[in-house]
């Protein structure tokens, strides 16, 4: 799903603005349009223009911003909890109702407008009641100001929603920062992520995909150290990626320790994300290029001491070792599931 392109969302007075400018113009139009008719008639006719248009501009212009609000309940468990977990989705849901109460008022004025107008054969009458109209219209769009507003903000923190597919089989990439996990997705995936000699280089979720028989297998670089009490926003998105959509998880080595953690700290995650997932758990001890094949063979016994996981494998990202093997490995798997 893909949140990154709601359109910004103006305010009441840039809303009010652009629909009376808009009405304005449509009120010369049918002015130019009617000029031999009598003068009343086309001052009817003007005036009826210039309303259909500026309810037209306001309705149309709530509906989009409505519409671009997914029903909470509606979506994938993914996206609601990221949802709860990041807006007052209640004030969401308010303003929502609020914004489509007020585009139902301002059309049925609209329509109650048109019928008076359409009976009446005073000017002055005529007149004063579009003024009436025009001032309830503005009256009731900036109340929904702090409404517009408060979407607008929503609107900001939903961008940077990861635009993950939640209906396909997924793999998540975890593990300590720097031990190659960006690299991994780009050597099997072929997508682009940013990759760095320094921790902290992935600062969102990176998605890659490999095609199947049956379809697309989704790989998601979910960084970080899940620390249980200093959890960042990137870090609470992985965590609910690999809650809600992951089927398998990779849990990644750096044997080297050049990624600048022991490999103690690493079994230490290791275990935990085993104990706080519960999903079927793949160990990658990456780097091999760098790590002696005794050292690998001793930690690999270390890792399934630390976790009852279904299967260590050494590869090394760099020099492409068992990057095919592991591929395989990954399709069976998932197509076990
Ligand atoms: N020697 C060697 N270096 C590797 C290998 N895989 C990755 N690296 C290097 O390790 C560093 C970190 O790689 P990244 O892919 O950015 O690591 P990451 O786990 O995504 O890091 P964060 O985004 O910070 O969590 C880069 O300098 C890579 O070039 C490998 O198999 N061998
Ligand atoms: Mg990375």
């Amino acid at each position: 799903m893909n949140f990154q392109y709601i359109p910004k969302i103006d305010n009441a007075d840039q809303i009010l603005d652009i629909a009376f400018r808009a009405g304005k113009e449509s009120y010369s139009r049918a002015k130019a349009k009617h000029k031999k008719s009598d003068p009343f008639i086309r001052l009817k006719n003007s005036e009826h223009a210039s309303v259909e248009t500026v309810a037209r501009i306001i309705e149309k212009r709530i509906t989009k911003i409505v519409d671009y609000f997914p029903m909470i309940d509606d979506l994938p468990d993914f996206y609601r909890e990221l949802m709860l977990n990041s807006l007052d989705t209640g004030s969401l849901k308010k303003s929502i109702t609020s914004l489509k109460w007020c585009s139902a008022k301002i059309t049925e004025l609209k329509k109650q407008y048109l019928r008076q107008a359409s009976a009446t054969k005073d000017k002055t009458l005529l007149e004063k009641s579009k003024k009436g109209l025009y001032g309830r219209i503005s009256s009731i769009i900036k109340k929904n100001n702090d409404n517009l507003i408060f979407l607008d903000s929503a609107r900001k923190v939903m961008k940077k929603f990861p635009d993950i597919k939640t209906d396909i089989p997924t793999i998540a990439i975890t593990g300590y920062p720097n031990v190659g996990k960006s690299s991994l997705l780009k050597a099997i995936t072929g997508s682009d992520p940013k990759i760095a000699s320094y921790a902290f280089t992935t600062l969102g979720l990176n998605t890659g995909y490999i095609k199947t028989r049956k379809g697309e297998l989704q790989l998601v670089d979910a960084p970080g150290t899940f620390d249980r009490d200093r959890m960042n926003p990137i870090e609470m998105k992985a965590v609910l990626a690999i809650k809600h959509i992951a089927d398998l998880v990779i849990f990644m080595i750096d044997p080297s320790e050049s990624c600048g953690y022991s490999t103690d700290e690493q079994l230490g995650l290791l275990k935990r994300l085993h104990q706080m997932f519960r999903k079927d758990f793949l160990v990658l001890l990456n780097k091999s290029d760098l790590i002696e094949k005794q050292a690998i063979e001793e930690l690999m016994k270390e890792v399934c001491r630390t976790a009852p996981v279904n299967s260590v494998l050494e590869i090394s990202t760099l020099n492409k070792k068992n990057l095919r093997t592991l591929k395989s490995i990954l399709l069976k798997r998932i197509k076990d599931k």
